[in-house]
């Protein structure tokens, strides 16, 4: 059976971006593959954050992984700080990465001219390397993402030919699995910028704890043309193509499918069967997240998943470092 990792920052409340073009894919492959799925705690910190807010958010993501439903028998969840190669590995990948190669990704650079390079972390700069040794720790065949993270699964595929070439095959070579509808899903308020936990306005972010009246009032003012028709057109319609990816997105369906079913309808009409589709979607999530964030349930999973993930790291790692002829 072919392998599948990947993680989320628990850098605060999940967003509809995060779960169609994330968590959805999680799911609806994990029983398909041997699936390592991480709380990426580690990435988080690559911004400043609040120690009780990040342990909350830590623990939030864990209940939204299983309320999503990833099966913990079907799945392997832990949190990433908790098993230290990782960062080991990274290192180790750092010095086998060129600057080059860091300067051109294009999520820092996007950072950097947003917040200028002064506040900014060097762990955000190198964090592409640290997402690299998460993947090839466990020789994943395959990582869904979304599109923005496209560029990073195609570095580390860079790191892992070099690293093969220059000590022996080693390492995994990963691919990348971005869905087809959902790849990108953008702000509510403004379509031409990724919907983010951190980045976005707030009435132009779906939040999956979001209650249905806010879910609903965000949709219905999403920023939209003055056309009034349901055709799909990033760069001269955002708003409304950005709407119709969550609805084909959410309801499986093509998004010429989403055309034809609403070619008679306006878009208070369509923007009304979005936020339906929305909340019929996050209503039994948001249920079982509150039976689950409370109990016992998630440090059991986590144990048990700490417990697996560790003896797999440490054995790739004491090749790596054979290999390269660290320690004794
Ligand atoms: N808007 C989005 N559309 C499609 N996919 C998305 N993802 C995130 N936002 C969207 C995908 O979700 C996964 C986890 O992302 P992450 O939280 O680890 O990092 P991120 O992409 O940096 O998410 P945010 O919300 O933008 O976080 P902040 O604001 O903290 O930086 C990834 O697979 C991502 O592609």
């Amino acid at each position: 059976m072919e392998r599948l990792v990947s993680g989320i920052k628990p850098t605060g409340g999940l967003t509809l971006g995060s779960y169609i073009g994330a968590i959805k894919q999680f799911v609806e492959l994990h029983k398909s593959y041997e699936s390592y799925i991480f709380v990426a705690d580690m990435h988080a910190i690559t911004t400043p954050q609040e120690k009780k807010e990040l342990r909350n958010n830590i623990r939030d993501m864990v209940a939204i992984y299983l309320a999503c439903g990833l099966e913990p028998d079907n799945a392997t969840i832990y949190i990433q700080s908790e098993n230290p190669y990782h960062a080991q590995l990274s290192w180790i990948l750092e010095c086998n990465t060129y600057l080059g190669e860091l300067n051109r990704m294009t999520q820092f650079k996007d950072k950097n001219r947003k917040e200028g390079s002064k506040n900014l972390s060097c762990g955000l700069y190198t964090y592409p390397v640290l997402m690299a040794s998460d993947i090839i720790l466990y020789d994943a065949d395959v990582v869904p993402v979304g599109e923005d993270q496209k560029q990073h699964v195609e570095l580390t595929r860079n790191i892992v030919e070099r690293f093969n070439n220059k000590y022996g095959s080693t390492f995994k070579m990963p691919r990348p699995i971005i869905p087809e509808a959902g790849a990108r899903i953008k702000d509510l308020q403004n379509p031409k910028m990724k919907m983010s936990k951190s980045d976005s306005d707030s009435r132009g972010c779906i939040l999956l704890l979001d209650e249905e009246n806010v879910i609903r009032k965000k949709i219905m003012s999403a920023v939209t043309d003055s056309d009034n028709k349901i055709i799909f057109d990033e760069e001269n319609k955002p708003g409304i193509s950005n709407l119709m990816m969550i609805y084909a997105s959410l309801k499986d369906i093509k998004l010429d499918e989403v055309e034809r079913k609403f070619v008679n309808s306006n878009y208070g009409e369509f923007k009304k069967a979005v936020a339906d589709a929305v909340i019929n979607t996050l209503k039994p999530i948001q249920e079982k997240y509150k039976e689950i964030i409370n109990s016992s349930l998630i440090d059991e999973i986590l144990n048990k998943g700490i417990e697996k993930v560790i003896p797999l790291a440490k054995d790739k790692c004491l090749e790596v470092q054979e290999k390269i002829g660290l320690g004794r």
